[in-house]
């Protein structure tokens, strides 16, 4: 084993950006509990750093550490959002929501537990099990699913999940393969009883086993894979001091965040900005079976909280190489401390060949080697597991790679042509769904004053100026306003946007740049009349720019679960602001409509989604002419 782990400097000092850490979430909690926040059986839904406004921290002006937290009272559902201060040690701000109004909160952990017991004690759902022939409930999985907004309106006034079922027989056995369809359980988690259950049509339970690691389903191990092993015998490229991460000419700050994940901050190249903070603080799964499951849509960041399920990675498994670790430190619902050992991953890797060429009048032959700085993490929720991935690569490239695997989401194949869904196994369907994320580029191109362009490419028509029709021209719009910046890919324009400085020219005189190259797949596809297109309005355009304002942090809204719907991003541009030479923030909104293969079953293999982000006039030239040939022997003449 050649892999070695890189451990931080632990000694550097506190930054402002910095995640918080165990001893803050504790002094915090303290200063909620001493203002009487925190009487039993109040829970945190949701504690993290509040991090100082920009400008504040671009001034070195950030004297003030916060906290946030959002509290549920499990027993009257009352829900607050909370601000510390724990320079000042003072409770900040204390919001009661208006659950109807404002949305429920997150989620709880325990709030799983809960489900399953009240489910299984419900007279009714036991009977509509029992109709099923399902008698032991101990081989029964119960599945919460956050319930959104479809009314009626007593419903939404309640804090509520919606319950699928599925058979686990036996000890190891994959659960997703035997779902229960037909029945759904609606619990109300205050009351803590079932209010409803729909039971609208009976098929039978799935029976193929789904045991992906048992060897009956899928046979001996291959035993022709040879060892490929990663070595850098000098150690990395990169320097990581506390969360600061210098490599090449890149810099950045790492932070995390139990609700969004991991977050970068302060990114910048041969020390000029160009993101002050990047996230990916969004995302919504929204299925398309119109039957009675037509509830079925997660946002994993806002409901569920992507970052609090972050996994321990482990070295020579999940990361291949000279590793260097951050750890998370998140909380329970008590607000107690909890680390995640080896959360975030940082690492280098070879990415082929950055430039090569052969030139057929001077005999030159030369080739250099591209290599990338790699962040990422992975997050587990529920089903699917996610790889967020950032990669900083040696000619200034950006890119943002999220690789979808685990287990698809499933229920029981009605047969014929269903037009929702893929059979994947005998009897065993997977519905269609999309994978919708929503990524948040706080930019700083060269500083604070940026604006965007789209640009199309095109040909044009034969005419006095173009007689042979070859030609070949760009549209550039500026995006003036938030009101025209609610944009849509477009492949056959092969349109991009270009986030230039309006402040910063290049050495030909134009803007300095860096162009966001979006993959263009379909938007939200629900109508935009329907309940889940008013909570997700953010993934009706790919793209999104806004005025910074620090409060909009979240692209559906500050509280997703059960929010009726118009908050985050169409709330945000209603104001209109302009955007031209502004500090502004780009929003992106990517990720595949899965229409699942036979291949994705019974695990799926890692689907990947994803932008680029490349510099665009920011540099004169080709950055990476100082590159050296790779090793002594290649021809550099
Ligand atoms: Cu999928």
């Amino acid at each position: 084993m050649t892999d070695t782990a890189v451990r931080p400097d632990r000694k550097a000092s506190a930054h402002p950006l910095d995640p918080a850490t165990a001893a803050e979430y504790l002094a915090g909690r303290e200063i909620m509990a001493a203002a009487g926040l925190l009487a039993e059986p109040v829970r945190f839904a949701y504690y993290g750093l509040e991090e100082p406004p920009k400008n504040d921290v671009l001034t070195n002006t950030a004297a003030d550490r916060r906290l946030r937290a959002y509290l549920v009272d499990t027993a009257t559902g009352e829900s607050t959002d909370v601000v510390v201060s724990l320079t000042d040690h003072q409770v900040v701000s204390a919001r009661t929501l208006d659950p109807p109004a404002d949305g429920q909160m997150p989620i709880l952990d325990s709030e799983f537990a809960l489900v399953d017991e009240i489910v299984k004690a419900d007279p009714g759902w036991r009977a509509a099990m029992a109709r099923r022939g399902l008698h032991d409930l101990s081989q029964i999985r119960t599945c919460p699913i956050t319930a959104g907004a479809f009314g009626p309106a007593e419903d939404d006034r309640r804090r509520m999940v919606r319950v699928l079922a599925f058979v686990m027989a036996r000890e190891h056995d994959l659960a997703w393969a035997h779902p229960v369809d037909g029945v759904a359980a609606y619990v109300d988690l205050i009351d803590r009883s079932v209010f409803k259950i729909t039971d609208e049509f009976e098929l039978p339970v799935p029976a193929s086993s789904g045991d992906y690691d048992d060897e009956a389903v899928r046979g001996p191990h291959r035993t022709t894979l040879r060892p490929i092993e990663i070595t850098q015998p000098e150690g990395p490229s990169f320097n990581l001091n506390g969360t600061w991460l210098q490599w090449q000419d890149w810099s950045m700050r790492v932070g995390f965040d139990a609700r969004e994940g991991l977050t970068l901050h302060q990114i910048s190249l041969q020390e000029r900005p160009v993101i002050y903070r990047a996230s990916i603080p969004e995302m919504i799964v929204p299925y398309g079976d119109p039957r009675f499951r037509y509830w079925q849509a997660y946002f994993d960041s806002g409901e569920y909280l992507c970052g609090k399920w972050a996994n321990s990675l482990e070295l020579g498994c999940d990361c291949l190489g000279e590793i260097a670790y951050l750890d998370a430190t998140v909380t329970d619902e008590g607000g107690q401390p909890r680390t995640i050992p080896n959360a975030v991953c940082i690492h280098e890797e070879d990415f082929g060949i950055l430039w090569k060429h052969t030139d057929i009048f001077n005999g030159s032959a030369q080739s250099r080697r591209q290599r990338r700085l790699v962040v990422s993490y992975f997050t587990t929720i529920g089903n699917y597991d996610y790889g967020f991935y950032w990669y900083f690569y040696l000619d200034g490239t950006i890119e943002c790679e999220v690789k979808a695997t685990g287990v698809i989401f499933t229920s029981a194949y009605p047969g014929g042509d269903h037009p929702y869904s893929t059979e994947v196994a005998p009897g065993l369907a997977a519905p269609f769904h999309q994978h919708l994320f929503s990524a948040r580029l706080d930019v700083t191109v060269d500083g604070l004053a940026n604006a965007v362009e789209e640009v199309d490419v095109s040909g044009l028509p034969i005419g006095p100026e173009n007689p042979y029709g070859n030609a070949i021209v760009q549209q550039v719009t500026r995006l003036t306003r938030e009101s025209q910046a609610g944009r849509r890919a477009d492949g056959s324009r092969g349109r991009t946007w270009r986030i230039v400085s309006t402040e910063r020219a290049n050495g030909l005189g134009r803007p300095t740049g860096f162009t966001l190259y979006p993959e263009s797949a379909p938007v939200l596809l629900a109508d935009p009349a329907a309940p889940v297109a008013a909570r997700a309005g953010f993934a009706a355009n790919h793209l999104w720019v806004t005025r910074y304002d620090p409060e909009q942090r979240w692209p559906a809204g500050d509280f997703v679960n059960q929010n009726p719907g118009g908050a985050g991003l169409p709330a945000f541009v209603a104001g209109d602001r302009d955007i031209d030479g502004a500090d502004i923030v780009v929003w992106h909104t990517f990720g595949p409509t899965h229409v699942p293969r036979l291949e994705d079953w019974p695990v799926m293999p890692v689907a990947r989604c994803g932008f680029t982000l490349k510099p665009t006039g920011f540099f004169d030239r080709n950055p990476t002419l100082d590159v050296p040939p790779p090793s002594p022997h290649c021809p550099s003449g």
